[in-house]
């Protein structure tokens, strides 16, 4: 599926703005049949959570309404016209006037309804979406729906960040030619010490000669080609790298005869990325990750997607001298990655397969823990769920060359009976969908090098760990020695790259101390510094991503006070004590390996 872009053969329109809105069961029934009855109306794209300041939405389980009219454009008549959704969390269904055109499950990953015949250019019709956010052992994420005494249903989730739900994403009406181009897959390679070769692939909607060019960021054609599949080469080619971002345009055009019939462009950053013993490489060169485990969250907008965030986000993280991070705990909006491959910021692209673990949800609720592989838990059909999710989200991201490894899932309880046989065949997947890329899954604590069943599977250990938090909490001493022990046990076992994809310590901005005291802005900094005497004491140590940039949402929660505060920034981006100490660190650590 190829991003919605305006060319020379395809027009664009953006419906984002304020839409009606109603939580189900306040509206009638088929409330897609006429104009919602309501007096509210939502952003778009934002979470609707947050935005009425009223509990009985933030809360509601089950499905919620949007609604606006869109007027087709007068020109389109000959066109194939689309309509696109780059995301609907967790599930949606759409209707154009009476008529239902579209159903996806999966709240982060985009999906579209051909529309050609439907509706008449030039004409008005109604666009109404209902969005449901309930989780279940089937989805990815799972969750759990429970009846309360009220007879409402109850929705509880096995990770720690607010169930933000709703249009966060944009949304659009585009035009192509009946005839078009409906894929584009690049791959790069680097060969005899500098040439780039870019090998493409094109899909279209029926057979038609096809030509590209690759141009330079200074507008000069550096290769050509022809056909639906071949390698340009390029000699001396500029390589996309870390921190030096260089893109070239790939301008691809089908033909019939005579006329260009549809034409696409892509960036196109040429580099390599591979595993190599204990090393990770990017253009054949060790790569050390620093920087961040991330959310897409801010207030009052949840998880929509918002440009000023995006552009400041990345300042602070040049700022701190991050040069990475993982999309923790599902695919972020498109706009993220196109930055990242702009800014030469690298990005662990993680699926929303978060809270596969049932030990999790014991911790979590208190309650004793239920197996986490079984037919009555995660099972088969979460499998072909999160096998699905995979497909779209490599479908996607393939072509950024940002985007340096795969992130299966998050703590899964990668130590259970059943956890084998549930990823090897994802991961499998994942490695045919895109074999250029290595591929990650992040290990909880209760997975040592021990007892985990998967780490043989994955190109790079990823590990999350919360000694001085956690465990041993307030107790840097003995976190550092149990730290140092775990990461040894793995490193010996493994031989493989190693990185810490979480640590780190909920902080209150402002809550000082002069002694060991956690929550306060000297026990992060002082946490911090401990895993980073560990860390340099591992060779085969690739990176560290410190849990979490911001401070975020989530559930209530005794452990909670207003959100997550394991963030280096503030939820309004102030930086705490620990932003400096990082900084210094990682400003001087680049080209440390
Ligand atoms: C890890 C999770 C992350 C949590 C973090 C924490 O991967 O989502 O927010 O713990 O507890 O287990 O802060």
């Amino acid at each position: 599926m190829l991003k919605p872009l305006a060319t020379a053969t395809r027009e664009l329109v953006n419906l984002d703005g304020l839409w009606l809105f109603g939580l189900d069961g306040t509206l009638g029934p088929e409330p897609w049949k006429s104009r919602l009855e309501t007096r509210l109306e939502a952003a778009v794209p934002a979470s609707y959570n947050d935005l009425f300041a009223e509990q009985k939405i933030r809360d509601h389980v089950g499905l919620v309404w949007y609604q606006r009219t869109v007027r087709v454009p007068r020109g389109w008549s000959d066109q194939r016209i689309v309509l696109r959704f780059d995301a609907a969390t967790h599930a949606a269904a759409v209707y154009v006037d009476d008529t239902l055109v579209a159903e996806h499950v999966g709240g982060y990953t985009p999906f579209e309804a051909d529309l050609t015949g439907l509706i008449a250019p030039g004409t008005e019709f109604r666009l109404t979406v209902a969005v449901d956010n309930r989780l279940t052992n089937i989805t990815i994420p799972p969750g759990k729906l429970t009846v309360g005494a009220d007879g409402q249903e109850r929705q509880t989730y096995f990770h720690d960040f607010y169930n933000y739900a709703g249009l966060a994403r944009s949304v659009w009406l585009y035009s192509t030619p009946r005839s078009h181009l409906t894929d584009i897959t690049v791959t790069t390679d680097v060969v005899d010490g500098g040439t780039g070769l870019v090998s493409y692939r094109l899909a279209t909607s029926e057979p038609a000669p096809a030509s590209m060019r690759l141009i330079d960021e200074t507008g000069n054609t550096v290769a050509t080609g022809e056909g639906h599949s071949g390698t340009l080469r390029v000699e001396d080619a500029v390589l996309w790298r870390p921190g030096a971002a260089y893109l070239y345009r790939l301008e691809v055009e089908i033909h019939d005869g005579w006329h260009v019939v549809d034409a696409y462009e892509l960036p196109v950053g040429i580099r390599t990325v591979a595993v190599q013993g204990e090393q990770f490489l990017i253009n054949g060169e060790p790569f050390y990750f620093t920087g961040f485990g991330k959310h897409e969250d801010t207030a009052i907008r949840g998880k929509g997607h918002d440009n000023a965030y995006l552009v400041h986000d990345f300042r602070l993280l040049d700022w701190t001298g991050a040069n990475s991070f993982r999309t923790s705990h599902y695919p972020y909006a498109e706009e993220v990655i196109e930055f990242a491959d702009r800014h030469g910021i690298v990005v662990i692209d993680e699926t929303a397969a978060v809270g596969l673990n049932l030990a999790v949800e014991a911790g979590l609720t208190g309650q004793p823990p239920r197996p986490t592989f079984s037919p009555e838990t995660i099972n088969d059909q979460t499998q072909a769920a999160h096998a699905q999710h995979l497909r779209e989200l490599i479908d996607r991201d393939k072509n950024h060359p940002s985007v340096v490894m795969w992130c299966v899932a998050n703590e899964p309880s990668s130590n259970e009976d059943g956890a084998r046989e549930y990823f090897e065949p994802l991961i499998k997947l994942t490695r045919e969908l895109d074999p250029t890329r290595p591929v990650t899954t992040t290990a909880v604590i209760f997975a040592t090098s021990e007892n985990d069943r998967l780490a043989d599977l994955v190109d790079v250990v990823s590990l999350n760990r919360y000694y001085g938090w956690y465990v041993a909490t307030g107790d840097l001493e003995t976190a550092e020695k149990l730290l140092e022990a775990d990461l040894r046990g793995w490193a010996a076992k493994h031989g493989k790259p190693i990185m810490m994809s979480e640590y780190g310590a909920d902080t209150i901005a402002g809550l000082h101390s002069v002694l060991d005291t956690p929550w306060t802005e000297e026990f992060q900094a002082g946490f911090l510094a401990m895993n980073h005497r560990v860390f340099d004491r591992i060779p085969s140590f690739v990176g560290e991503h410190v849990w979490n940039f911001a401070d975020f949402g989530t559930g209530p929660a005794i452990h909670r006070v207003d959100g997550n505060k394991k963030g280096i920034f503030t939820r309004d981006r102030r930086p705490k004590t620990a932003a400096f100490a990082l900084r210094e660190r990682w400003t001087g650590l680049h080209g440390r390996k």
